[in-house]
């Protein structure tokens, strides 16, 4: 099976043994179509199997999760926990609720998770969990009796040196409060088993704000380095979440114009700016009233776009913030057409293979999630950090900690990624530096 170490055989081979998880397959392609020449040039990871035995998971758990709703009925949902790899670190990542979810965007997941733990720097090895479970339209009492009954079985396969989940899309505060109260029962412990905690029950500040901050902190860095900056660019977000609304605060901290925010019925273009005060109305909007986005261009009196993303606006800079695959090929084409000059991506794989190759061709500067989102573990990370110790830092020195640890995987990035004539591929850089600290962990583990 060495013999052949082409990408395509390489592929043919994952897809056989791993058929119809077409999002895992798109995200191992874009590992390897780096990976494979590098391992090539270096044959003792290629001897070693490394690259076969990074894309299979240390162990997939799945099992039933049984909730009564409000009215009595009872309902039936899938959990998951893929635990990818642990070589430098405990498993860490988050818990996706959404009814989406599935075997194949989980893998998907955990796999990237691996490179961006490793690129941080910190002692994180890679997982991603959650549910099919549709928190939208339910009441609070409903997501505290799913989460309960979700976290009776994760339980058993987590814990502060094993494994530490977090949130991702559908699992904010709200969940990680009910999913840690319910570990805090079983376990008969306080320990710092999930990041994204409550300030007053072990999280850190910073946290709620990391991913969506670290983002436009990368993107400012990859200006820099092309002897520019954020401020007084255009720019154009998509989701209204976590990641999107903390990217957009960022930017206009920085000096940008935020023109978009979108969710899953469609986008609003607000040629004026989404200022301080608007994004405090959007954050109270989508965190306390859980609203729809389309009432922003009610209250300010700007476009609303049903059913579309916000690509096709003008911009200077891009930030996809939503969710997988939300900016396919035709997209990427109108962002160049329109003089966009760099994407840099806080949601996990937003871009299509496609949309890629269009950036990459183009000469665009283009940061992919596995390195521009990072800031989000990152500061997860530091969580851990500051329960072991049982000391909380404050929001200055958390800040500067997350600022220092995206410049440094903007270095590792530049570094293996530079073609020498001055144009960095963010994805190649971000793929070998991941790479070989978990590949020279395992190679020191032996046969295993
Ligand atoms: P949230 O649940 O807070 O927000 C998700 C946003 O994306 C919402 O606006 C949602 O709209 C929209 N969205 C979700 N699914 C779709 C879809 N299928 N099509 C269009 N829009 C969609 O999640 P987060 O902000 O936490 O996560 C966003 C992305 O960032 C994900 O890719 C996640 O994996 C990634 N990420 C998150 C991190 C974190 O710390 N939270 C860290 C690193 C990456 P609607 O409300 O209508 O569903
Ligand atoms: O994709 C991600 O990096 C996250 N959802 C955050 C994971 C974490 O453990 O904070």
């Amino acid at each position: 099976m060495y013999d052949d170490l082409s990408v395509a055989h390489f592929m043919e081979g994952l897809i056989k043994r791993n058929s119809g998880e077409t999002e895992f397959h798109q995200a191992v392609y874009e590992f390897v179509a780096d990976a494979i020449p590098f391992i090539i040039e270096h044959p003792h990871y290629r001897k070693a199997g490394i690259i076969q035995r990074m894309t299979e998971p240390d162990r997939t758990i799945i099992f039933r999760v049984v909730w009564e709703d409000d009215e009595g009925h009872i309902r039936v949902n899938r959990g998951y926990r893929v635990q990818f790899n642990n070589s430098i670190g405990p498993y860490k990542g988050g818990l996706r609720f959404h009814p989406s979810v599935n075997l194949s965007i989980l893998k998907f997941l955990g796999f990237e998770q691996t490179f961006k733990n490793s690129l941080t720097g910190l002692p994180m090895g890679a997982g991603k969990g959650g549910s099919d479970f549709n928190p939208k339209g339910k009441s609070d009492r409903e997501v505290m009796r799913f989460c309960q009954s979700f976290m009776t079985e994760l339980a058993f396969h987590i814990g502060e040196h094993t494994d530490i989940p977090a949130g991702d899309i559908g699992v904010g505060a709200r969940e990680i409060s009910f999913l840690f109260g319910q570990y805090k029962r079983l376990s008969r412990e306080f320990t710092g088993v999930l990041t994204g905690k409550s300030l007053e029950f072990g999280g850190s500040l910073i946290r709620t704000e990391a991913t969506g901050y670290g983002n436009a902190y990368f993107m400012e860095e990859m200006l820099k380095l092309h002897g520019t900056s954020i401020s007084g660019k255009t720019c154009t977000v998509s989701g209204s979440g976590n990641v999107a609304l903390y990217c957009a605060e960022k930017i206009t901290h920085l000096g940008g114009k935020v023109l978009t925010l979108s969710d899953s019925s469609g986008f609003i273009y607000d040629p004026e700016g989404i200022d301080a005060e608007k994004l405090a109305y959007v954050i109270d909007l989508k965190t306390v009233q859980r609203g729809r986005i389309s009432e922003y261009a009610k209250k300010y009196n700007c476009e609303y776009h049903a059913g579309k993303r916000p690509w096709d606006i003008p911009c200077d800079l891009a930030f996809p913030c939503a969710t997988q695959n939300e900016l396919e090929k035709s997209d990427a084409e109108q962002l160049v057409v329109n003089g966009c000059q760099a994407v840099s991506e806080g949601a996990n794989m937003p871009s299509s293979a496609e949309a890629i190759e269009v950036f990459h061709k183009a000469k665009l500067l283009y940061a992919p999630g596995k390195a521009s989102n990072a800031g989000g573990v990152a500061v997860s990370g530091l969580e851990m950090t500051q329960n072991s110790i049982r000391m909380s830092w404050g929001e200055v020195e958390l800040e500067e900690r997350l600022r220092e640890i995206i410049k440094g995987i903007h270095r590792k990035c530049a570094k293996h990624g530079s073609d020498g004539n001055g144009y960095v591929n963010y994805v190649k850089g971000a793929n070998i530096a991941g790479f070989v600290k978990v590949a020279d962990a395992m190679l020191a583990y032996g046969v295993a």
